[in-house]
C-alpha cells in the first residue's frame, strides 16, 4: 500500500520572498527580525478580489507577503483509496485513525497498511456535506482509549451535528461504550455547514465547531443564544456544561456556547500558548481565521467580508445589509478573498521542521492546496501554498508525534500524506 513520492526541494532566498527596498530573505528571519514586512512585499494572492470596494479594517488582514520554504520535505502516500477522508488523527504509536465521511473509521498503520472499518460506531446522516466527521482522542486516552467522533445525526424532522464518545479496543477493531455526550439543537432539514472540529483544550475542555445549516432562514441562528448553529461550544469531557462558560445564566440560551456568530467552522486547534484559533467558511470572497475567545461575537451574519455565493451583493444578513466591520463585533485576523476554502488546521510545533515551528497549517479545499501561514505578534505576515502539484482536495491536516504533517484529501479515492524531512 506503501508508495513513496518525493517532491522537489523547494529553497527561498529568492526575490520572491520579498521586494523592494528590504532585502531579500526567508521568511524566518522576516518574522523574527523587528520589521513589518507587509508593506514591501508581493502579495502570494493576486487574483481579483470578488469584493474589491471592500477594506480590511486592519493592516495585514488579507493579502500577506508570499513566503518560501527554506526547508526540504518529502511526501509520502501512506494510504489511497479513502471515501472522502474527514479527519487524520494521530495515534500514540505511530498509526492514524482516519474517518471517511459515509461513516466509516479506519486506522492506517505508520508503515501505510490500511485497516478494515471499526466496528460500533452508530449511523450518520451522509449527505452532501454531512456524514462521519472530525475524530478526536481523550485527553486520557493513554489511560482509557476514549476518543471522540462529530457527525451528522438524522434526528426526527431532519438532522444536527452529534458528538459521540467511545473507547476503542485493546485490538482497535471496535469500539465499545459508545455514547452521544451531545446533540446540537435544533434539528433541521437540511445537508450543509455541519461544521465541525473537535479540539481538547489545555483547560481540559472540549471544544466542538459547528456551521449555521447554510439556508438563508437559518442564519440568523448564528447569533442567536438559543441556537447551537453557528458556535462554537465548550463541554466537559463527558458532556456536560463547565459551570464559567459564558451563557450559562442567560434565560433561554444554550449553556454550552463558547463563541457566536460563525459561518461554518471546519477547523480549529490550540497554539502553543494555549489560545485557540478558528479557520471558517466564509462568503465568496470572505474565508477567516479568527482568534477565539470567550463569549465574543464573530459576526455572521451581520458583519462578513465578501459577497453572496449568487454573486449578490452586499450580503443578505437579517437586518438587510451587512457590513465588514461593526461595533461589538470581532473582525478576524486574516481573511482570505478569494477563497480558500478552509478545513482542518495544524499549528506545528514539532522538531522535524524546525524552519516551521509555530507557523499555522491549514486545508485548502477550492484551489487544492494546503496554506502555510507565518504569525508574528498575532497577526499574519507572510503566506505560502504547498503540494498544489498534487490537485487534490486537503481536508485536514495534523502533526503526529514524530513531528511530521499528516494531511488527507477530499477525494473519492482520498489519499493520506506524510510530510517528513527530505533526507
Ligand atoms: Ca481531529
Ligand atoms: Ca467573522
Amino acid at each position: 500500500m506503501q508508495q513513496s513520492t518525493l517532491v522537489p526541494v523547494v529553497f527561498a532566498l529568492t526575490a520572491a520572498a520579498c521586494s523592494g527596498q528590504r532585502p531579500a530573505v526567508a521568511d524566518s528571519s522576516m518574522s523574527q527580525n523587528g520589521s513589518a514586512p507587509a508593506a514591501a512585499c508581493s502579495a502570494l494572492e493576486t487574483r481579483t478580489a470578488e469584493a474589491p470596494s471592500q477594506k480590511p479594517a486592519l493592516s495585514g488582514q488579507t493579502r500577506a507577503c508570499g513566503v518560501t520554504s527554506e526547508t526540504a520535505y518529502a511526501v509520502t502516500v501512506l494510504a489511497k483509496g479513502l471515501v472522502h477522508p474527514w479527519a487524520v488523527e494521530p495515534l500514540p504509536n505511530g498509526d492514524l485513525l482516519v474517518s471517511e465521511r459515509p461513516g466509516r473509521l479506519r486506522i492506517v498503520s505508520a508503515a501505510g497498511v490500511l485497516g478494515e472499518p471499526i466496528t460500533g460506531l452508530p449511523a450518520v446522516d451522509a449527505r452532501n456535506q454531512g456524514g462521519l466527521l472530525d475524530v478526536a482522542l481523550s485527553p486520557t486516552f493513554a489511560t482509557d482509549n476514549s476518543i471522540y467522533w462529530s457527525f451528522s445525526e438524522r434526528r426526527t424532522g431532519g438532522n444536527a451535528t452529534s458528538v459521540a464518545r467511545g473507547v476503542l479496543s485493546a485490538d482497535r477493531r471496535s469500539v465499545s461504550a459508545v455514547r452521544v455526550i451531545y446533540q446540537a439543537m435544533p434539528v433541521y432539514a437540511g445537508d450543509m455547514h455541519f461544521g465541525s472540529r473537535l479540539a481538547f483544550g489545555p483547560d481540559g475542555m472540549l471544544y466542538v465547531t459547528l456551521g449555521e445549516r447554510s439556508d438563508t432562514p437559518m442564519r440568523p441562528q448564528a447569533q442567536q443564544l438559543a441556537s447551537d448553529m453557528g458556535k462554537i461550544l465548550r463541554l466537559k469531557p463527558d458532556g456536560s456544561i463547565p459551570a464559567d462558560n459564558p451563557f450559562v445564566d442567560s434565560v433561554g440560551a444554550s449553556r454550552a456556547i463558547w463563541t457566536r456568530g460563525h459561518r461554518n467552522v471546519q477547523a480549529a486547534g490550540f497554539d502553543a500558548n494555549g489560545r485557540l484559533w478558528e479557520v471558517e467558511h466564509g462568503t465568496r470572497g470572505g474565508d477567516e481565521l479568527n482568534l477565539v475567545q470567550k463569549g465574543k461575537n464573530y459576526g455572521w451574519p451581520l458583519q462578513a467580508y465578501g459577497i453572496e455565493y449568487s454573486g449578490a451583493i452586499p450580503i443578505s444578513s437579517p437586518a438587510g445589509v451587512s457590513a465588514t466591520a461593526l461595533a461589538g463585533m470581532e473582525q478576524p485576523v486574516y481573511y482570505w478573498d478569494p477563497v480558500i476554502a478552509p478545513s482542518g488546521m495544524q499549528w506545528y510545533t514539532g522538531d522535524a521542521f524546525p524552519a516551521w515551528k509555530g507557523n499555522l497549517f491549514i486545508g485548502g479545499l477550492k484551489d487544492r492546496l494546503l496554506v502555510r501561514l507565518v504569525l508574528r505578534d498575532g497577526r499574519v505576515t507572510g503566506e505560502e501554498h504547498l503540494l498544489a502539484d498534487r490537485k487534490q482536495r486537503v481536508r485536514d491536516v495534523r502533526q503526529g508525534t514524530d513531528g511530521f504533517l499528516y494531511v488527507v484529501t477530499d477525494e473519492s479515492n482520498g489519499e493520506l500524506w506524510k510530510l517528513s524531512p527530505k533526507k
